[in-house]
């Protein structure tokens, strides 16, 4: 099928449970998702790529491949495919741009998706299918390819060259894992970037006043990379911040998961597949960090946002997100590496924002607030949208 009409993005992550739901958002989210018939594509996803974060990149490219075949995601249809609405998987950085390589066990499980049940089984057909679609040459006798980020640039560059080209809109960058694919990007094709890319959508970051989560001060996607995530947020293009004082607020609590439960949307292999990612995440934040009432299901408010910026407007006065300047602490010797620190008062930009997203100005919008019951209503649809996918391909029980 040619590609859908949708707000063309690329989906950067790390699956991990709270990346596997954004990954359903991705594909799925409606253009309207409280209007019931309106069931338009809002988002075009072009292509997944994965990051060591969550789990080591072997994987979570393995998780991606499994997700995108659960979902019914149509494949490309070889390894340049710009046309058809095949999505692209590719495999990129094992190890971070200047920190030791590591992964959260303790809150995915050592494979990245622990806990969860029902997904096709990575040795099958279809998952195969998937892992090898985008590269040139299967490495026979391999389940998954070797991690290597320069597949994913060269590719990268072909995508944003034949846009370009072409004259199609921007695409955008979500980016649910630590930032060290979209910094390469940055740094090997700076021009293809000021010109393909709208803005990078980014989970990640703890805002001054919110604890981190696995730093004192540093959430985990920063921690992990900060020296990628400070050329990011210093690019001279728009960066959107979903931190975790907003992704706090995007709790899937008792009544959510009962909702999955009851397998309204009538594919009950989906919604028990989900609600054992809701579950097993579910436990660990409550083991881990004491959340009582459900996950904070973090990935999916930066795809949510693309969809849907105005879910995240003030609820008092209905003004938009504000942007400000963020700087990475990157010392490794500091007890706040990895924090994002915020210049709330611009008392150190020095250059005014409609010319310049880059180091100096105001480079990043920073969400704060979060309309929770329309976020999970987005859940649902794409829950429904995904069902109505896999009955068409005969995969639904
Ligand atoms: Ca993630």
């Amino acid at each position: 099928m040619a590609r859908s009409d949708g707000k063309p993005i690329w989906l950067d992550c790390d699956p991990g449970h709270d990346d596997a739901i954004a990954l359903l958002f991705a594909l799925f989210a409606p253009q309207n998702c409280t209007g019931g018939s309106n069931f338009a594509a809002a988002l075009d996803l072009l292509g997944v790529s994965v990051v060591a974060g969550n789990a080591p990149v072997a994987a979570t490219y393995a998780n991606a491949a499994r997700l995108l075949t659960l979902y019914g995601a149509a494949l490309p249809k070889h390894s340049r495919d710009f046309e058809s609405d095949g999505v692209h998987l590719f495999c990129g950085s094992e190890v971070p741009l200047n920190k030791l390589p590591r992964s959260d066990p303790d809150i995915h499980g050592e494979d990245g998706l622990g806990g969860v049940t029902g997904l096709p089984s990575l040795g099958s057909e279809q998952v195969q299918k998937r892992v090898w679609a985008s590269y040139d040459v299967p490495q026979q006798r391999h389940l998954l390819p070797r991690s290597s980020p320069g597949e994913l640039l060269v590719f990268w560059h072909a995508l944003l060259t034949h846009r370009i080209k072409k004259g199609l809109p921007k695409m955008t960058i979500v980016a649910t894992g630590p930032l060290t694919n979209v910094a390469l990007l940055m740094r090997g094709f700076p021009d293809l970037v000021e010109q393909g890319i709208e803005e990078v959508v980014i989970m990640g970051g703890a805002p001054p006043g919110t604890r981190g989560n696995r730093g004192p001060l540093a959430e985990f996607n920063i921690l992990v990379d900060p020296e990628a995530a400070d050329i990011v947020f210093n690019f001279d293009v728009p960066v959107v911040m979903a931190g975790l004082n907003v992704t706090h607020q995007a709790i899937f609590g008792r009544s959510h998961l009962e909702r999955l439960q009851a397998h309204q949307c009538g594919d009950q292999a989906l919604c028990d597949t989900l609600a054992s990612v809701v579950t097993f995440f579910a436990d660990t934040y409550k083991s881990e960090f004491g959340f009582t009432s459900g996950p904070p299901v973090h990935d999916v408010l930066a795809v949510a946002y693309v969809v849907a910026p105005e879910l995240f407007n003030c609820p008092t006065t209905g003004a938009p997100p504000k942007r400000y300047q963020v700087q990475v602490e990157t010392a490794a010797h500091s007890l706040a590496m990895g924090s994002t620190v915020i210049d709330f008062y611009a008392k150190t930009c020095q250059r005014p924002e409609e010319e310049w997203w880059g180091r100096g100005g105001r480079n990043a919008i920073v969400l704060e607030h979060l309309d929770v019951e329309k976020l999970w209503d987005m859940f649902f649809a794409c829950l429904e949208r995904c069902a109505q996918r896999r009955k068409q391909l005969g995969v639904s029980s």
